[in-house]
C-alpha cells in the first residue's frame, strides 16, 4: 500500500460510507500492493498463513499507524477504528481458495524464452568482471552497465517488484532475479537475453545460489516452503514444506549460501529455528533423520539433507562471519542479537543490537588487529560496529536517521551508509573505516531519497541511487567523494557489480 494509493476517492469513500465493506476497502486501498485475492505483490500476501506473528491487535495497529522500515503507510486518518477492525478481521479470514503451489504447479509456470540462443562469448567488449546491474523498481527493469564507461548495454524488463540482491552464477555469466510474487528470472549477460522464468512461490523473500552454480534456493512466505531449482534449466529439484520441529508451519525469513559448508542456511520466521540444507556430495554427519531429507521429484533424485538447530530467539535477519561458521542473528522485536555457531549448533554469544539492526546489509572490514562487522538500524539513528572476535560493540556511530543499506570495498578507506527514513533521507554518510568517524555527509539532491551504494570492480567509483520515480544513479569518485556523472533512472534501488558479488567482497552483503 503506497501512499499514492491513499487516493482522494478512498478519502471520499471513508467520509460518505462509514460502514463500508472490508472487501471494498481492501480493493480500494490494499489490492494494488498486496495483490488480487490477497496473494501478494510488492507487499506481502495478507492471509493467515503469511500474517504469522502479525495477528490480532498488531494487525490493527499496523493498518492504523503504518509499519516502520517498510512502505506500509498509516490509514488511521482515513478510516474509522471500526472500519480498520473490520478490515483486519477480513485479512485474518482464510482464503476460500488458496491455489496449491507444489512442484507440479511451479513447473507448469516455467516459461523458457524461445528466442534465446546462448552466445559462446559476450556480444559486447566490456570487462565481463566489471559489469554492473542497476535494478530500476520504478518501471520494473534492470539496466546492464559497463562498469568502466557506464554505457548501458541493455535494459530488460523484470517480473513485478524485484526484492533482494540478484545472484550471479560463479563465473558471472548468468544472473537470477527474484520478485516478491515469487518469480525467478534467469538472464544471460553474455547474450543480453532472458533465458526464462518460473514462479517458485506465491510470495517470496529472497534467493540464494549454491557456490557451484548448480542450485537456487527460494525462500517463500507463501506457501510455507523452500523451493530448490536447478539453475541450468530452472526445473524444480525439490519443494520442502517448512514446519518447526513441533509441527508449526513457518515462513522463511531469508536464505543464504554458506560456500565453505556447501550448504544453504535459512532462518524460520515463525519458529525459533535455523535450518542448514546441504547440497554438496559429502555432507557432514549430523545424524540426519530420514524425514529431514528433501527428496526431489522425478527426474531429480538428489536428496538434500537438512539439519535443524533450535535457537533461543527468532531470527528475522542474519549475517555470517567470513568463515561461515558463525551466524549473527536478530529479531525484528528489537530485543538484541545472538551468535549461533553452526559447527556445534548452539548459541555462543549475545549481541548488543537493539533498534532493529538490518543485518542483511551488514559488511565487514579489518580494523586494527581484528575484523569488525557494521550494520545500520531500521529504527535507530545509528550504525553499530561489532568486534567479530569478542562480539562486543566497538562503537555506535550516530547518524542523521535510520539507515537501510551500507557498502564498502577492499580498496576504499570508507564505508557508505544511507539515511533511508525521516527528514534527512536525502543524505548519505561516508565513514572512515579506521577512525569510525563520519568524514563527510553528502546531500546530492535536497529532498530526494538517497540510498544504496555499490562500488565498481576496482573500488574507484561508488554508485549511489536517487531513489525516486524520476531518479538517477550518481557516479562518485570513491577517493575524492566528488560527483562525476548522473545517469537518469526510474527509481533505482540496488546496484550489483559482478566481480564484487562473485568474489564475496567483504564490502558487500551476501
Ligand atoms: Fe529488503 C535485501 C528483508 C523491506 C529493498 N531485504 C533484503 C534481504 C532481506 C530483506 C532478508 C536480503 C536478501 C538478499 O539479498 O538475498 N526488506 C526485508 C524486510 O524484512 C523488510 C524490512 C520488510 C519487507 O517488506 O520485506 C524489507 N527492502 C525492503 C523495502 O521496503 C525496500 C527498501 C524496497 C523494496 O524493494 O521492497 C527493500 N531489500 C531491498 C534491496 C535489497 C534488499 C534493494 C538488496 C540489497 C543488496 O544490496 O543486496
Amino acid at each position: 500500500m503506497t501512499r499514492l494509493i491513499v487516493s482522494l476517492s478512498a478519502l471520499l469513500m471513508t467520509v460518505s460510507a462509514p460502514f463500508a465493506d472490508p472487501v471494498v476497502d481492501y480493493a480500494e486501498n490494499c489490492q494494488e500492493c498486496h495483490g488480487v485475492n490477497r496473494l501478494g505483490g510488492i507487499g506481502p500476501a495478507l492471509i493467515p498463513q503469511t500474517l504469522g506473528r502479525m495477528r490480532g491487535p498488531n494487525l490493527v495497529s499496523v493498518i492504523r499507524d503504518g509499519r516502520a522500515a517498510t512502505q506500509m503507510p498509516a490509514f488511521g486518518d482515513l478510516m474509522s477504528d471500526s472500519r480498520i477492525d473490520a478490515l483486519a478481521a477480513f485479512l485474518q479470514e482464510p482464503l476460500v481458495d488458496v491455489p496449491p503451489w507444489g512442484a507440479e504447479e511451479i513447473m507448469a509456470s516455467r516459461i523458457l524464452n524461445e528466442d534465446y540462443q546462448p552466445a559462446n562469448k559476450p556480444v559486447w567488449s566490456s570487462d565481463p568482471m566489471n559489469i554492473t546491474l542497476a535494478v530500476e523498481t520504478g518501471d520494473h527493469h534492470v539496466s546492464v552497465l559497463d562498469g568502466d564507461t557506464f554505457e548501458t548495454l541493455d535494459r530488460f524488463p523484470t517480473p513485478f517488484a524485484v526484492h533482494g540482491g540478484p545472484k550471479f552464477s560463479p563465473e558471472g555469466r548468468y544472473v537470477f532475479i527474484m520478485s516478491r510474487d515469487g518469480w525467478v528470472q534467469k538472464y544471460d549477460l553474455y547474450a543480453l537475453k532472458e533465458v526464462g522464468r518460473i514462479r517458485a512461490g506465491l510470495n517470496s523473500r529472497n534467493i540464494a545460489m549454491s557456490h557451484d552454480g548448480k542450485w537456487i534456493a527460494v525462500a517463500n512466505y507463501l506457501p510455507n516452503t523452500l523451493t530448490i531449482l536447478a539453475a541450468e534449466n530452472l526445473s524444480v529439484a525439490a519443494v520442502q514444506e517448512i514446519k518447526g520441529k513441533d509441527g508449526t508451519p513457518s515462513r522463511i525469513s531469508a536464505v543464504y549460501q554458506a560456500p565453505p559448508r556447501k550448504s544453504f542456511v535459512l532462518a524460520l520466521k515463525d519458529v525459533p529455528e535455523i535450518w542448514e540444507v546441504f547440497y554438496g556430495p559429502n555432507p557432514p554427519h549430523y545424524g540426519f533423520a530420514h524425514d529431514w531429507r528433501i527428496e526431489g521429484p522425478a527426474p531429480h533424485t538428489k536428496p538434500f539433507p537438512v539439519r535443524k538447530i533450535t535457537t533461543p530467539d527468532y531470527l528475522d535477519d542474519f549475517f555470517f562471519d567470513q568463515s561461515y561458521e558463525y551466524v549473527m542473528g536478530a529479531s525484528r522485536s528489537g530485543a538484541g542479537g545472538q551468535v549461533i555457531d553452526l559447527v556445534i549448533g548452539q548459541k555462543t554469544a549475545d549481541l548488543d543490537l537493539p533498534g532493529m539492526p538490518h543485518l542483511g546489509s551488514g559488511i565487514t572490514w579489518q580494523h586494527g588487529d581484528t575484523t569488525v562487522m557494521a550494520t545500520p538500524h531500521l529504527k535507530d539513528n545509528a550504525v553499530s560496529v561489532i568486534d567479530m572476535q569478542t562480539w562486543k560493540t566497538v562503537k555506535r556511530i550516530e547518524t542523521l536517521g535510520p539507515g537501510f543499506f551500507m557498502r564498502s570495498h577492499e580498496n576504499s578507506p570508507y564505508v557508505w551508509v544511507d539515511v533511508f527514513f525521516g527528514p534527512n533521507r536525502d543524505v548519505m554518510h561516508v565513514i572512515d573505516k579506521q577512525s569510525l568517524e563520519i568524514v563527510k555527509t553528502l546531500r546530492p539532491e535536497k529532498g530526494a531519497t538517497v540510498a544504496h551504494v555499490e562500488f565498481t570492480r576496482n573500488g574507484r567509483h561508488a554508485l549511489v541511487s536517487i531513489w525516486e520515480d524520476e531518479g538517477a544513479m550518481i557516479v562518485y569518485d570513491a577517493q575524492t567523494l566528488e560527483e562525476i556523472r548522473r545517469l537518469p533512472m526510474k527509481k533505482p534501488s540496488g546496484k550489483y557489480n559482478v566481480w564484487n558479488k562473485i568474489t564475496f567482497s567483504e564490502g558487500t552483503s551476501h
